[in-house]
């Protein structure tokens, strides 16, 4: 094998694969990379980092670090220490560190922060959560963007979609927006109205899929629970833009690509299996170029060798201050939990933080004890993706003295609780042995060709929804001159930024308006929703819609706004469940 390859680690659906030639990091040419990387990894080794473990503020050395660890686990009950692992890293070697804690008789998070919601939904119709994979969405002539936002996300996403109709649907008109063939500028957390909408119009239409005919008779009288006009009026959708859709659709090979964007809910669950449903009544399902594509799971088809079973709690409202010890490992969760008010008091009142990372953020702010990591260049590591099949090895290019890795960390902790670990190599030779061709083994291209994986292989249609109260109700008023001194509540948009990866990087620090809605370039405002506040600067975008403000994940104080209710379904974050308020007091 080349040693000079190996993956960009971050939480990123393309996986790029790169080479690290005269001390730069390059971009693989064959594959899915296509020969380029985004602005985080053209930059990833100019980023600051922590250079040296740190106790209550005072430098001390990697070996005294690991004491100090040692020190504070031996003083506190087992059961009584937490693990929080965020996702800094993709790499599957990063897990180990879950081994021990497992072992040791540490609590462990369970929950997502991500995608949950709406995987939920999917298992719901399908059974499983195979993904069409980019190889897939290459093949197919329509692509519909719901929710998703490439030219930030995804952008190795960009070369499939040339030469074919682009429908985006989203709240803001993204760069891909702006060159659709059909672009619908939707109310946020509509989508699933939408989705039955067009299920409800197709069947009108007549153009339903025979194979689900009895299942499809029994959807439609659903659909038409939903009031038509009033609910059209309050999405921003016309029936025209409807009937371009299915027009467009019509005997197309059609994908349906998702993001995250539409299921920042409680309900988010819901949407996506609203979205399957019209795929399902589409005949979308296990056919070439045709499908939906989400975030799959990234470890479909692989099994870890490491232990780790433990009782677990959620990270979406983890009670930090239960425990006399927290090990939080790439991650910060101070800025990036919902709620993160509470989190910040929560975590200032454990006796002992951990922070196991590589960058200074409002977590290592408040740590007791930092141990710097290794980036991906200075440690062995394999990852996977969850939009494509590939299986990528991450071999070490760089020798450095800085930080340790999450296998040394492991194997140090291991050997002094006396806990059994196995040599690295042979976790990483075990983790290889799932690839075929450089691909997953047994990953199917063309999921669901044989059925659905449910209890009888067939699709299950959502047989209920509830039917929101505020459908009918218009919030904003259309008067631009009067909507500053109205008390209006805003849909909060929090979808990812270009310049970070959630809160790596170069972070956001403004809210971006609608210039009509009458506030400043520059003019700080205070946004609040019924759990918090933050301060921000004004920055005009008038891509958004006028009833939605935009602060972007890894801004500062974002997520004081949001709650840490979890989703109906899927032990799920909902971020952009609550409404949100600009200068409320003066408004009232
Ligand atoms: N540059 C960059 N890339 C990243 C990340 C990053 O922080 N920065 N983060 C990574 C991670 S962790 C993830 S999970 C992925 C997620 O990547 P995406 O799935 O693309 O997620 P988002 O940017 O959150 O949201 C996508 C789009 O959904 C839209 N949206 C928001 N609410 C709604 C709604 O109610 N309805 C509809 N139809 N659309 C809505 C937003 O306006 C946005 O354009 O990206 C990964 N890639
Ligand atoms: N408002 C709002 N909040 C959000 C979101 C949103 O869209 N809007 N998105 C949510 C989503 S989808 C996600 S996935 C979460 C992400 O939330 P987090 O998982 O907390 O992600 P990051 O902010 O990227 O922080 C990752 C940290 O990992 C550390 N790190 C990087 N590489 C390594 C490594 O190799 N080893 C170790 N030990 N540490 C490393 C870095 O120091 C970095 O600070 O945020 C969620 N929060
Ligand atoms: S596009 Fe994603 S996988 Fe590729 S270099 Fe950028 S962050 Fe990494
Ligand atoms: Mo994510």
């Amino acid at each position: 094998m080349n040693n000079n390859i190996t993956a960009c680690p971050l939480d990123c659906y393309d996986a790029c694969s790169i080479v690290y030639k005269d001390e730069k990091i390059q971009a693989t040419k064959e594959g899915h990379t296509k020969g380029f990387l985004c602005p985080h990894l053209n930059k990833y080794e100019t980023v600051k980092r922590i250079n040296s473990p740190r106790y209550k503020g005072k430098k001390i050395s990697m070996s005294e670090a690991l004491l100090k660890l040692k020190e504070i686990l031996k003083g506190s009950p087992t059961s009584r220490v937490l693990h929080y692992k965020g996702h800094g890293n993709f790499g599957l070697m990063q897990d180990v560190t879950e081994h021990f804690f497992a072992q040791y008789g540490a609590v462990l998070t369970d929950g997502t922060l991500c995608d949950g919601a709406g995987e939920a939904g999917i298992l719901e119709g399908r059974g499983s959560n195979k993904n069409m994979p980019l190889s897939q969405i290459e093949k197919s002539e329509v692509v519909i963007l719901w929710g998703r936002n490439p030219h930030t996300t995804s952008s190795h996403l960009l070369p499939a979609l040339k030469g074919k109709t682009i429908i985006v649907i989203d709240p803001l008109k993204t760069q891909i927006a702006k060159t659709a063939d059909l672009f619908i500028q939707i109310k946020p957390h509509t989508d699933a109205y939408l989705a039955m909408l067009l299920c409800r119009f197709l069947y009108i239409n007549d153009d339903n899929d025979t194979e689900f005919a009895s299942e499809f008779e029994e959807y439609y009288e659903l659909t038409q629970t939903i009031r038509e006009k009033s609910t059209l009026d309050n999405m921003g959708v016309s029936l025209g833009d409807i009937e371009k859709i299915l027009e467009y659709v019509n005997n197309k090979k059609v994908a349906i690509v998702c993001g995250i964007g539409i299921q920042k809910y409680r309900d988010g669950g819901d949407v996506l299996r609203a979205i399957d449903t019209f795929a399902a009544v589409l005949g979308l399902f296990g056919k070439e170029g045709c499908g939906v594509a989400y975030l799959g799971n990234s470890k479909e088809n692989i099994q870890s060798l490491f232990t780790t079973k433990a009782k677990r709690v959620s990270v979406v409202d983890t009670a930090f201050d239960a425990y006399k010890t927290v090990f939080i490992q790439g991650a910060n969760p101070l800025a990036q939990m919902p709620d993160s008010l509470r989190v910040q008091k929560a975590v200032e009142q454990t006796q002992n933080v951990v922070y196991f990372g590589l960058y200074e953020n409002e977590t290592s702010a408040v740590a007791d004890l930092i141990i710097p990591a290794k980036t991906f260049l200075e440690k062995d590591d394999i990852r996977t993706s969850y939009s494509h099949h590939a299986i990528l090895p991450m071999q070490k290019q760089i020798q450095s003295d800085i930080g340790i890795s999450e296998y040394d960390l492991s194997a140090y902790l291991c050997r002094e609780f006396a806990i059994e670990i196995e040599e690295e190599k042979k976790y990483l030779t075990y983790f290889e042995s799932f690839a075929e061709d450089g691909v997953v083994k047994g990953r199917e291209d063309i999921p669901y060709q044989d059925g659905f994986d449910t209890d009888d292989g067939e699709f299950l249609f959502l047989e209920e929804i509830e039917v929101d109260k505020k459908l009918n109700k218009i919030v904003m008023s259309k008067n631009k001159d009067k909507v500053k001194k109205v008390r209006s509540e805003f849909s909060l948009i929090t979808p990812k930024s270009p310049k970070s990866l959630n809160s790596q990087f170069i972070r956001e620090e403004f809210i971006y308006l609608h210039s009509d809605l009458g506030y400043g370039e520059g003019e700080e405002v205070k946004i609040s929703s019924s759990i918090g506040s933050v301060m921000l600067k004004v920055k005009h975008n008038d891509d958004i819609r006028k009833d939605c403000v935009l602060i972007y994940s890894g801004t500062r104080g974002v997520n004081n706004l949001t709650s840490a209710l979890h989703s109906y379904e899927g032990n799920s974050a909902a971020f952009q469940e609550l409404e949100v308020f600009i200068n409320a007091e003066e408004n009232k």
